[in-house]
């Protein structure tokens, strides 16, 4: 996954080069060679992930409502009616966050699905 988002961008700013260095061109200087010389911040937004969960045929439903309560802070209202969407369409999201806490999220669920023997499986998508 290219998960290229820099903060910084290096600007080049052209320093035209004395006639004898400038081999680029007609020896007055003026193409566009020269070095990086600035770094000019440019805050951006952190990518947005999706947490999705899926359907499979053993988990039980009362386990992923707690999943949902526990690791989304969903409320029972939510996290039913989240499960029932997830186990009738076989996918539901559960969540957008950037990309460090929807990892954790999902293996957070991963882990606690394994410990309990269920076979839930917890994924992320770019939102
Ligand atoms: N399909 C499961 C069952 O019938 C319930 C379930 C719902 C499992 C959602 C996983 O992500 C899930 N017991």
């Amino acid at each position: 996954m290219n998960r290229y988002n820099p903060t910084l961008e290096t600007v080049l700013t052209f320093a035209p080069l004395s006639a004898g260095e400038d081999q680029a061109g007609d020896g007055d200087g003026d193409e566009q060679v020269g070095i990086a010389t600035k770094t000019k911040a440019k805050p951006k937004k952190p990518s947005q992930f999706k947490v999705l969960i899926l359907n499979d045929d053993y988990t039980p439903m009362e386990f992923v409502v707690m999943v949902l309560k526990n690791f989304f802070s969903m409320d029972l209202e939510s996290a039913t009616r989240v499960m029932l969407h997830v186990h009738q369409k076989g996918v539901g999201v559960c969540g957008i966050f950037p990309y460090e806490i929807a990892e954790t999220k999902v293996n957070q669920v991963m882990d606690f699905a394994k410990q309990n023997q269920h076979p839930l499986q917890c994924t992320l998508e770019k939102a």
